[in-house]
């Protein structure tokens, strides 16, 4: 007998004017979100922009929080009415973004769409999340999340199936509509990828050793990722992983592994009964939080030191291609990449700009001063990478975080760096510095303040070297004659308000003075930042709301 046909039903709806995607999709009120039709809209503007994926797969999951399975529902029953031949779903609904990534990239599907806000708090008060990956693995370019942005404005309709919800929490297939449903082991092709890159065998003698270490999972995806890798494979301690579950409103707090919500790690370290490494990553599990015994390592270091010792594990032992970072992330991989004679290049934040460059070989690894770092082996940035390669290397070179980090600091010299936020202010007056800021560049070169005297200042702008596709207003730079920078550029992924971000960056050779407190190195720089863009005039505010 033939099969039924599919349930495929086409509802009517009106367009939404706020779905433009940010830096990493489109992120929102969860209560926005769970307005009748505005996740169908959305993902309906995806299916449309997209050509050439009748019968293909398509890979979905989220972080867990808060609205996952109900949303999980909306976009299986809608991918099999556009079309797609087989959904792949995470059980439960979970894929962490880095394992999202892998997933398609193994199963060679035409793309996939991950749920998550990130590290924004989750929750019916806090926030949801929807970004488009394509088939590299990768978040959609610029020109991909502009479509969907165009189709969302003039939407009338999508398809839907009428069929009841697949059962999430049972491995194996189901038909939905003209579709079938797999549901996957959303670690397991994750942690063979990671078995394939780290020398899994010298971690576990390291660990045998007496090695400890803290991870925490913030009670968001990866804590069974993190438990699988870490206590089962490679036999960390029971209890090395802490708020290991995941929670749909991530036990009440913001999954973003920083010095102000990651304080507690960060106080573990620095006492005398500290692991040898406190690490910790983000709601869907792309960045990372690495701190060593008396140790922390800004997220640009991390990028500097993977770089410099990613030969020492077995899936670079060939050496690296190149490095990319983006734009603010501080220049210490520039001194690494200069020494190794390869290739470096700046983006602007969000890792969809680093797509091009690893499919095209230019660099192996990337990173963000936002916790972010990665490889050639995903196409997003990817937290418990980040922890296994500083596992990797600390097992190859036998010596504590701290050595390594002084280390590379005496050698290459070391970038004091930090950034500044400004979170919820009036997007107006966010607007408006920037504007202010903007129409004073052609008149800051030359400009003394103190010792410090602008070299240069500008509007980043971005030619991707491989498509050629351009992107300009990207954050504004001002150039110091010492080395030093400051950027002043507004976030793409809060959901009220807007953020200013301001990053402030010194290099210092000397090792006799690498030892100071960070915010005090930049002190005179902080200074700078406020008159150069009258912060306190245009905000309000006296002091930033995060310093990291
Ligand atoms: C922030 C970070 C950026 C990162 C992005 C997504 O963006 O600055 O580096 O790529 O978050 O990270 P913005 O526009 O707010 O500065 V994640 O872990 O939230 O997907
Ligand atoms: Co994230």
């Amino acid at each position: 007998m033939n099969a039924p046909p599919p349930q495929v039903l086409t509802v009517a709806t009106k367009p939404f004017a706020d779905q433009r995607p940010g830096t990493s999709g489109l992120r929102k009120k969860t209560k926005v979100f769970q307005q009748p039709h505005y996740l169908a809209n959305f993902v309906q503007s995806i299916f449309s922009s997209l050509e050439g994926f009748a019968g293909k797969s398509l890979v979905v999951g989220g972080d867990g929080r808060f609205f996952n399975r109900e949303a999980i529902q909306i976009v299986l029953k809608m991918a099999a009415a556009n079309g797609f031949g087989e959904i792949i779903v995470g059980r439960g609904g979970i894929l962490s973004t880095p394992a999202a990534s892998a997933v398609i990239r193994a199963e060679r599907a035409f793309g996939g769409i991950v749920l998550s806000a990130s590290h924004n708090p989750g929750g019916p008060e806090g926030d949801f999340g929807v970004k488009y990956n394509i088939g590299n693995g990768g978040p959609a370019p610029e020109r991909i999340t502009e479509a969907i942005f165009a189709h969302s404005k003039t939407l009338d309709s999508y398809k839907t199936t009428e069929a009841p919800d697949v059962d999430l929490d049972v491995l194996g297939e189901t038909p939905l509509g003209g579709a079938k449903v797999r549901v996957i082991d959303p670690v397991a092709i994750y942690r063979a990828l990671m078995e394939s890159l780290f020398d899994f065998a010298a971690i576990r003698q390291m660990f045998r050793d007496g090695f400890s270490l803290k991870f925490d999972a913030m009670s968001a995806v990866t804590g069974p990722y993190a438990k699988a890798i870490f206590e089962e494979a490679l036999g960390a301690a029971p209890g090395s992983v802490i708020n290991g579950e995941p929670l749909p409103d991530f036990g009440g707090h913001h999954p973003d592994p920083n010095l102000v919500h990651a304080k507690h790690l960060y106080d573990l370290a620095m006492s005398d009964h500290a692991p040898d490494l406190c690490a910790a990553s983000d709601g869907d599990g792309d960045r990372n939080l690495i701190i060593g015994r008396g140790q922390f390592v800004t997220p640009s270091d991390s990028l500097a030191i993977i770089a410099a010792n990613a030969h020492l594990a077995p899936g670079y032992a060939k050496g690296i291609a190149g490095v990319a970072r983006s734009m603010p992330t501080s220049r210490a991989a520039d001194h690494v990449a200069e020494k190794l004679k390869i290739g470096l290049y700046e983006t602007p934040t969000g890792w969809k700009f680093f797509g091009n460059l690893l499919d095209a070989g230019r660099v192996t690894i990337c990173g963000e001063e936002s916790a972010g770092a990665g490889s050639n082996h995903v196409r997003e940035k990817d937290g418990l990478w980040a922890v296994l390669m500083w596992l990797n290397i600390l097992a190859a070179r036998k010596e504590s975080v701290k050595e390594i980090v002084r280390a590379h600091w005496a050698e290459y010299g070391r970038n004091y760096y930090s950034r500044h936020d400004y979170e919820e202010v009036a997007s107006d007056a966010a607007d408006a510095l920037i504007e202010d800021l903007r129409a004073k560049l052609p008149e800051l070169a030359g400009k003394k303040f103190g010792a410090l005297e602008i070299a240069a200042a500008d509007d980043f702008a971005y030619k991707d070297p491989i498509d050629g596709s351009y992107s300009a207003q990207q954050g504004i730079r001002v150039l110091f004659a010492d080395g030093s920078r400051i950027v002043y550029r507004l976030s793409g992924t809060g959901t009220s308000g807007a953020t200013l971000r301001v990053y402030l960056e010194r290099y210092e050779p000397d090792p006799t003075k690498q030892n100071m407190e960070t915010q005090e190195a930049l002190a005179e720089l902080i200074v700078v930042a406020e008159s150069l863009a009258e912060i306190s005039r245009h905000t309000g505010r006296s002091r930033p709301s995060v310093i990291t």
